[in-house]
C-alpha cells in the first residue's frame, strides 16, 4: 500500500513538474499598465515593458524589452522626435495614437501593434497569434503577411528585388569570391520596404546585434524581424511615397555629405600596384590612351610588410612626392587601410595603440589577437571615443602624404579562420559591449573615424569607401560591393545589390567593375565598365594574380568602348553632381530601382526586368549579361527616347530590344534636363565655358534642381554653392529657370539648350528678355556630343540654342 502511496505521489510530482515547466518560447502577453505623455506611450506587459513614441507624423517607434528599457543609445539614428501633435486615446481593449498622417492602434490582449492609414487601411499589424516574443534573448516581432506583399530593401542583400519567400541574416561577413545567392555579405542595414494594396511602409530595427528577418520564407502566415539581444527596438515610417520613406528613413539616419568632385570619376584599382614605376605608368597610360580618370588605388602591398601606416620603402621611396606627381597629372591617390595592427616590439602604431590602450579587449583585459596579413594582430576599438581619436590622429600620416582617399577593408573584423570569440569586449560608447552587439556596427565606426581623421587632418572632403557597415553608413561613407567573381551573373547581381542599398538609403556605391575574382570574357568587360559608367562608385578592380584589367587589356574594340563611356561620364558630371546634391539633401539615392516610382507596378518586379533602373531622374539603363543578343526592357509609364538616337519610345510598353557590345541599352524619360559639359581628361581640368542642357520633351511636369559648387570642401555648409531649380511645365509649354541660389560663381558663362523630340510645330522662343542672346537652331545634333556635331544617322528633331548664363529667372516657351 505504502508502495502504491509512494507511486502515486511520484506521479504526481512529476505531472506538476512537467506543468511547472518553463515554456521555452515567452510571449509579450496582456498590457498590465500605461502611462502616457505628449508623443509617447510607456506600458508593461506580463512579461515585458516598452514604449511607443512617435517621432514624426509618418515616424512611430517601438521599444520593448524583458527588462527595463536600456539608456537609449543609437549609432545609426541622428533625429531626435519632432515636436508633433498626437491624439492618444483609450479604452479598456486598445489604445490609440493619432497623428496627422497614421494612426497606430494597441491592443492590450495581448500587446500587439497595428498601424492604419487615417482612412482606415491596414498597413501592417502583429500577426493575431504570435505578435511578439522571445525565444532566450532572441527577441522577435512577427508581421502577418499581407496578401500579394512584397518587400524590398535590407541593404546589400544577394537575391531578388521582390524579397518575399526568402530570409536574410545580418551578420557582417568577409565573403570572399561569394555565391550570387550567398547571405550574409560584408553590411548590415535592418531595413526594408513592404508594399501592398497600393500602400507602402518601412520598417528599421536598429539593433547591432545579428538581426534576422524572414518574408514568407517557407511560412505562409507571417513576415518576421528578430535580434539575437538587446531591445525590440523598431521604427515604423508610412507614407504614400515610396521615396518618401526613403527620405523619411535618411532623416532618421542621416544622409550623405558632397562627396569630393574627383571621386565621381573613374578610378583605376588592382590588388595591387607598384612600386611607384607601376603606379606611374598606369597614369601615364590613361592620360597618353585618353581614358579620363581621377583616381588609382593602392591595396595592401604599398605597406612595409602589411604594417599600416607605413609605407614599404623599396616600392614607394618618396610617396610624399609620388603623389605630388599624380596630382600634377589629374590623379587622386586612395589608399587601402585595414583595422588590424601588427604585434610586432619596435611598430610604432602597435607600441602607441598598447601605451593608449585602444584595443579590442577579453573579458580579462588582455588585449584580443588575431591573425590577418600583417601576421598576430590587435585591432583598435572603433566604439569608443577613445579609439576613434587614436585613429584620427594616426590617419593623419597618409594626408600628410598626399593621400586623398580612405578604402577601409577588412572590417567586419576579417580575420583568418572567420571565427571571433563572443566574450571579447567593446566599448560601444561607454555601454560597453559583446562582440554579439558590437560585431555589425565595427566596419562603420571604422569608416567614421578615417572620414573624422581626413576632414580633421585636411579640412577637404575626402573619399573614404567601406567594405562593411551599418544602418546610417552613407553619413561617412560609400560602400562598394567586395569580392565578387568576373561572371555575368554576378554583374547582374552587383546591379541588384546596388539597387537595393539605394532603397536602403545608401546613394554613393559600387561594385568591383570587371569582377575581383577570375577573369572576365572580352564582352562581359566591356558591358560591365559600360554599366560601372552608371553607378555612383565607378571603378575598375581585380584580385591578385588576374590579368591586367586596365580598359586597354581587352583589345582595341574594348578600349574604344570603355573610353567611350568613360568619356560619357564625365560629360554628365554636371548632371551627376546635382544627382549627388540630391542624395545630400534629401536622402534619393543615385541608383533608384523601378520601385521608387512604379511601386504597384507588377512588371517592376519581374525577373525580366527587375534590374533595371533609374540613373537619376533622367537615365533608365537596362542592363544585360554580354552573352544575350535580345533583351526585353520594361518602359514605365511616360514617354521615353534612346539615348544614342532619340527614337522616341512609349511608357507602360514591354519592348524586345537587339543588344550590341558597343551599347549599353540606356534610355532618357520624357521632361527631362539633363545637364552636360564638354569632355574633360580629369576633374582637376576645367570644362568649356558653356553648360549644354539637354531638355527631352515630355507629356509630365518634371523639375531638376542644378547643384555646383567648388567640389572639395565644405563651404558649401555656408552658402558656397550655385543652385538653380529648372521646372519642365508640359501644361504650360515651358521651361522655367529660377533665380540662382546661393553665393558661388558657375564655372559656366553660357547655356546651350539642347531640345530633344521638339517638332518644327514646337516654335522655341527664349523669351524678351534674352532675345540678343538668342543664336539659332543647330539640326540635327549628336546627343553625345554637346558642340554639336552633325549626326546624319538620328534624322530626329535636335534643336538647341546658346544664351548667357543669367542669375536671374527666366523662361523658354514653345
Ligand atoms: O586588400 C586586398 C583585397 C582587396 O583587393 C579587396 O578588394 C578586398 O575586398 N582584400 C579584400 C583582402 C582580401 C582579398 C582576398
Amino acid at each position: 500500500m505504502r508502495r502504491l502511496i509512494y507511486f502515486a505521489f511520484f506521479l504526481f510530482a512529476l505531472g506538476n513538474h512537467t506543468i511547472a515547466q518553463q515554456n521555452p518560447v515567452l510571449s509579450v502577453g496582456n498590457i498590465t499598465s500605461t502611462a502616457n505623455e505628449q508623443q509617447k506611450l510607456a506600458f508593461k506587459t506580463e512579461h515585458a515593458q516598452g514604449e511607443i513614441l512617435v517621432y514624426s507624423p509618418n515616424v512611430i517607434r517601438v521599444r520593448l524589452d524583458k527588462k527595463a528599457l536600456a539608456k537609449d543609445f543609437s549609432y545609426a539614428v541622428v533625429m531626435q522626435p519632432q515636436k508633433t501633435t498626437v491624439k492618444i486615446s483609450q479604452s479598456d481593449s486598445e489604445i490609440v495614437l493619432l497623428t496627422d498622417s497614421l494612426k497606430a492602434v494597441i491592443s492590450k490582449k495581448p500587446f500587439a501593434v497595428a498601424f492604419y492609414t487615417l482612412d482606415g487601411k491596414l498597413i501592417n499589424q502583429d500577426e493575431k497569434g504570435l505578435q511578439n516574443s522571445w525565444v532566450a534573448d532572441e527577441v522577435t516581432a512577427y508581421k502577418q503577411m499581407q496578401a500579394g506583399e512584397r518587400f524590398v530593401g535590407l541593404g546589400e542583400k544577394n537575391g531578388n528585388l521582390d524579397r518575399k519567400g526568402n530570409g536574410y541574416t545580418n551578420w557582417n561577413y568577409d565573403a570572399f569570391g561569394y555565391s550570387t545567392g550567398q547571405d550574409p555579405l560584408y553590411s548590415s542595414i535592418p531595413f526594408y520596404i513592404g508594399i501592398h494594396h497600393n500602400l507602402n511602409y518601412g520598417i528599421f530595427l536598429d539593433n547591432t546585434y545579428q538581426t534576422d528577418f524572414n518574408f514568407g520564407a517557407s511560412n505562409n502566415r507571417f513576415s518576421s524581424f528578430s535580434a539575437q539581444g538587446g531591445e525590440l527596438n523598431y521604427y515604423f515610417i508610412y507614407h504614400t511615397q515610396l521615396s518618401d520613406i526613403v527620405k523619411s528613413y535618411t532623416a532618421l539616419t542621416g544622409r550623405m555629405k558632397m562627396p569630393p568632385l574627383w571621386s565621381l570619376g573613374y578610378q583605376q584599382n588592382r590588388y595591387s600596384y607598384y612600386p611607384e614605376t607601376e603606379v606611374m605608368r598606369i597614369a601615364q597610360t590613361l592620360r597618353e590612351k585618353k581614358i579620363p580618370a581621377d583616381g588609382i588605388t593602392l591595396d595592401i602591398h604599398y605597406m612595409d610588410q602589411y604594417k599600416l601606416f607605413t609605407w614599404d620603402k623599396q616600392r614607394f621611396g618618396d610617396p610624399l612626392a609620388m603623389n605630388k606627381k599624380l596630382k600634377e597629372m589629374g590623379f587622386k591617390t586612395t589608399v587601402i587601410v585595414d583595422p588590424g595592427i601588427k604585434v610586432e616590439e619596435g611598430y610604432a602604431a602597435y607600441e602607441d595603440g598598447v601605451k593608449k590602450n585602444i584595443f579590442v579587449k577579453y573579458p580579462d583585459s588582455t588585449n584580443f589577437t588575431a591573425q590577418v596579413w600583417p601576421g598576430w594582430c590587435h585591432f583598435p576599438d572603433f566604439t569608443s571615443p577613445l579609439g576613434r581619436n587614436w585613429w584620427h590622429e594616426k590617419i593623419k600620416f597618409f594626408a600628410n602624404t598626399g593621400v586623398d582617399g580612405i578604402w577601409n577593408d577588412m572590417n567586419e573584423i576579417a580575420s583568418w579562420g572567420q571565427k571571433m570569440p563572443s566574450n571579447i569586449s567593446f566599448n560601444y560608447d561607454g555601454a560597453l559591449a559583446s562582440h554579439k552587439q558590437a560585431h555589425n556596427v565595427y566596419g562603420m565606426q571604422m569608416a567614421r573615424s578615417s572620414f573624422e581623421g581626413m576632414v580633421q587632418a585636411t579640412n577637404k572632403r575626402p573619399f573614404n569607401l567601406t567594405r562593411a557597415g551599418y544602418a546610417g553608413l552613407q553619413r561617412y561613407t560609400a560602400i562598394w560591393t567586395g569580392d565578387n567573381r568576373s561572371e555575368e551573373d554576378h554583374m547582374m547581381a552587383g546591379v541588384r545589390l546596388l539597387n537595393s542599398l539605394g532603397l536602403s538609403g545608401v546613394a554613393f556605391t559600387g561594385m568591383d567593375i570587371g569582377g575581383f575574382t577570375g577573369n572576365p570574357s572580352v564582352s562581359l568587360y566591356a558591358r560591365w565598365i559600360q554599366i560601372g559608367a552608371f553607378n555612383p562608385y565607378f571603378r575598375n578592380h581585380t584580385a591578385v594574380n588576374t590579368k591586367s584589367s586596365e580598359p586597354w587589356a581587352y583589345g582595341e574594340e574594348v578600349t574604344e568602348i570603355s573610353r567611350n563611356f568613360i568619356n560619357l561620364r564625365y560629360k554628365l558630371l554636371p548632371y551627376l553632381y546635382s544627382t549627388f546634391n540630391e542624395a545630400a539633401t534629401t536622402g534619393m539615392p543615385v541608383v533608384r530601382s523601378l520601385a521608387f516610382t512604379n511601386t504597384h507596378e507588377p512588371r517592376v518586379y519581374d525577373g525580366k526586368f527587375q534590374n533595371q533602373f533609374m540613373f537619376g531622374q533622367a537615365f533608365l539603363v537596362a542592363p544585360f549579361e554580354s552573352t544575350k543578343e535580345y533583351g526585353a526592357v520594361f518602359f514605365p509609364k511616360g514617354n521615353w527616347y534612346s539615348l544614342y538616337n532619340d527614337e522616341p519610345l512609349q511608357g507602360d510598353t514591354e519592348k524586345i530590344i537587339r543588344l550590341s557590345l558597343q551599347q549599353l541599352p540606356v534610355f532618357v524619360k520624357g521632361s527631362s534636363i539633363v545637364p552636360m559639359q564638354s569632355l574633360i581628361q580629369s576633374t582637376a581640368e576645367k570644362p568649356s565655358d558653356t553648360l549644354v542642357l539637354h531638355i527631352y520633351k515630355g507629356s509630365e511636369n518634371n523639375s531638376f534642381v542644378y547643384y555646383e559648387d567648388d567640389g572639395e570642401s565644405y563651404n558649401y555648409e555656408k552658402g558656397d554653392f550655385y543652385k538653380r531649380q529648372i521646372t519642365y511645365d508640359a501644361k504650360q509649354r515651358k521651361i522655367v529657370f529660377a533665380k540662382v541660389e546661393g553665393n558661388f560663381k558657375s564655372k559656366f558663362s553660357q547655356l546651350k539648350l539642347v531640345f530633344h523630340g521638339f517638332g518644327d510645330q514646337d516654335k522655341i522662343q527664349t523669351g524678351t528678355a534674352l532675345q540678343n542672346d538668342f543664336v539659332s537652331f543647330i539640326a540635327p545634333i549628336s546627343r553625345f556630343d554637346p558642340q554639336g556635331t552633325a549626326n546624319p544617322t538620328t534624322g530626329c528633331n535636335v534643336k538647341s540654342v546658346t544664351i548667357s548664363n543669367d542669375k536671374n529667372q527666366f523662361e523658354i516657351k514653345y
